[in-house]
């Protein structure tokens, strides 16, 4: 979804598809300039490390990447800020809302102003009620959540395109909780986490994976706070995962 096409002169069929200036497979969504990543931390509860790996595909498409934590109206205990604070610390736009009670409408309004905007993230933590927070008549449906296992029933089935009255288009699209790592060699990754850019050039050993290197500065930064625990053993575990990519996978 999100192809730019040329149609014949009676509207009837594509005579041309223009190339894509950046594609996802998950979620399927081509041409947007912002990804908006959609969290709730219950009902479903979050993977950060799941989350992570989202928020490092968007990173190797060079495109915009922001969080929003929803149900905030559900919040007991205190993990919205917790989850707030890793990825304001990693450099992301992060924004708190509750579809239900209308909290962070404005912020959410204002992020996607102008923007064409692709929503993302697990089934069920509202990514469609949130849109139709926004506009007031998209009247999107949203699902009920299964009461076993508290997740979402994968209520949106296809991506739609929805043109936003303030300007800007926004992409619903369907939930889902797997994601392959973008193939890159395991040296790329550490390009992807933003945070890292400050402290990496004061590492000790030029080439260092920042994984377990004495004199690391990125580490060293993780050990003072600077850098979220979460985000560092998500970095970690993407850089062992791409260590074992065989060649024809990088292709
Ligand atoms: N308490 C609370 N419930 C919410 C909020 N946002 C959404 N929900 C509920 O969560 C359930 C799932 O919402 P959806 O908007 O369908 O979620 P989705 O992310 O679009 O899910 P998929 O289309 O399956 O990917 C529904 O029962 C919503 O009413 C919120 O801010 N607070
Ligand atoms: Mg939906
Ligand atoms: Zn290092």
């Amino acid at each position: 979804m999100g192809d730019r096409v040329e149609l014949s002169a009676e509207c009837d069929s594509i005579t041309e598809i223009y190339p894509r200036s950046c594609s996802f497979v998950r979620p399927a969504v081509a041409n947007i300039n912002q990804m908006i990543v959609v969290i709730s931390t219950v009902y479903p509860k979050v993977d950060l490390h799941f989350i992570d790996t989202l928020l490092f595909g968007i990173e190797t498409r060079g495109i915009d990447a922001a969080v929003c934590i929803n149900k905030s109206d559900l919040d007991e205990d205190g993990s919205i800020s917790e989850v707030f604070d890793i990825y304001t610390k990693a450099g992301y736009k992060t924004i708190i809302t509750s579809a239900k009670e209308g909290r962070g409408k404005e912020e959410l309004y204002a992020l996607l102003k102008d923007r064409i905007t692709a929503f993302a993230g697990n089934s069920g933590v509202g990514k469609s009620s949130l849109l139709n927070l926004i506009g007031d008549d998209l009247n999107l449906k949203t699902g009920t959540l299964s009461e076993k296992t508290e997740k979402g029933r994968h209520t949106t089935r296809h991506t739609e395109l929805l043109p936003l009255p303030c300007g800007g288009y926004v992409l619903d699209t369907p939930g889902f909780g797997k994601l392959d790592l973008p193939p890159m060699t395991a040296d790329e990754a550490e390009k992807y986490f933003p945070e890292f850019a400050p402290y990496r050039e004061n590492c000790k050993f030029t080439g260092c994976s920042h994984t377990s290197e004495r004199g690391c500065a990125v580490l060293e930064a993780a050990e003072r706070g600077e850098i979220a625990q979460s985000r560092m053993e998500s970095y970690i575990d993407f850089y062992n995962k791409l260590k074992e990519y065989k060649k024809w996978q990088l292709k």
